[in-house]
């Protein structure tokens, strides 16, 4: 049973390098400090690292200061590598990848249907809502000790993954694991307060100016929103701050699909896309190379933000209309 190797695994192994995916999610973060701090109760060498900074947001996470930038730790190796919430490696980025490669042993442990089983023992279980989940039943099984740290991480990787328990991935088995990790000590309250309600006046004002970019097509099934790259210099705005913007074109009444166009570069736009209740996005997302869940997936396209946008919509449409005659055959 790979469970099973997988606590082998943490069981034998000395030096650890834990890493997640680029643009690290509540499921990344909380999942790499959830797993980190445990093993080091174990009495290993963790070493955990992210390709990209971890957003201010998550700073009251504990262990939060233990994240490295991959570029410090070059002169060392690990027998272990435990890629998180990742569906390929290359997820991880350049530099982590390389370190990654040099583990004598590369553990995958994901949710995401698009994973392409990479390590040499892959724990990808695409009914768990959120990697977090995966991690505390393997740890609940090892039967190790999970202090109230550590189950304040794994309880934010499920409610983030789950859009606080809204999401169409929320099952009874998040729910009981959710409820035995507040049993153990989450810091629930204090997570809610910070991670929602610590909204920057300069995000409220790039919501404002997005807001006017909504549309909707004719027939009412998809609705988008985009950030030109102006919205975010002018408001001060980091690309992170647009992260929950993709929930208001969704929640239209009658909107199955919600797309956000959020402008990189001049030539490269990433797409986020969210679907209500019948429109797989994670394989609309992969034919723009991208993927995901089937209810939210995301890639990165290539042009200016109007070209992208036309191509997108475009696709959507004919995926759409795919989609519809498969549900009413
Ligand atoms: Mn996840």
């Amino acid at each position: 049973m790979i469970k099973r190797d997988v606590e082998n695994i943490f069981r034998k192994g000395n030096n650890f390098l834990l890493a997640s995916h680029l643009n690290p999610d509540g499921d990344a973060v909380g999942s790499l400090l959830g797993l980190g701090l445990t093993l080091r109760e174990l009495g290993k060498n963790v070493t955990i690292t992210s390709p990209h900074p971890v957003p201010r947001t998550f700073s009251f996470l504990p262990g939060y200061e233990l994240i490295q930038e991959p570029g410090n730790l070059n002169s060392l190796t690990f027998d272990v590598g435990v890629v998180l919430d990742c569906t390929e490696v290359e997820r991880t980025g350049k530099e982590t990848e390389g370190l990654l490669k040099n583990c004598n042993t590369l553990l995958n442990i994901d949710h995401h249907v698009s994973n392409t089983n990479f390590g040499n023992l892959n724990l990808v279980d695409t009914d768990a809502a959120a990697t977090g989940e995966l991690i505390f039943e393997i740890l609940e099984e090892m039967g190790v000790p999970i202090t109230p740290e550590i189950a304040t991480n794994l309880y934010v990787a499920i409610v983030t993954d789950t859009g606080s328990f809204q999401h169409q991935n929320t099952t009874a088995r998040c729910h009981r694991n959710a409820a035995s990790l507040l049993g153990l000590g989450a810091a629930h309250a204090r997570a809610y307060q910070l991670l929602y309600e610590e909204r920057s006046l300069k995000s409220m004002r790039l919501l404002e100016k997005c807001l006017r970019t909504l549309s909707v097509s004719e027939d009412g099934l998809v609705a988008w929103m985009a950030v030109p790259q102006k919205y975010l210099i002018e408001t001060g705005c980091g690309i992170e701050e647009c992260e929950d913007l993709v929930n208001y074109p969704k929640s239209i009444s009658g909107v199955e699909v919600g797309i956000l166009f959020k402008q990189v570069s001049n030539n490269e736009v990433k797409v986020s896309f969210r679907s209500k209740s019948y429109v797989d996005v994670n394989s609309l997302a992969a034919s723009f190379g991208g993927g995901g869940h089937e209810r939210a997936a995301g890639c990165t396209v290539h042009g200016t933000l109007k070209d992208v946008e036309r191509r997108v919509l475009a696709a959507t449409v004919n995926f759409l209309l795919d989609a519809k005659g498969a549900t009413s055959t």
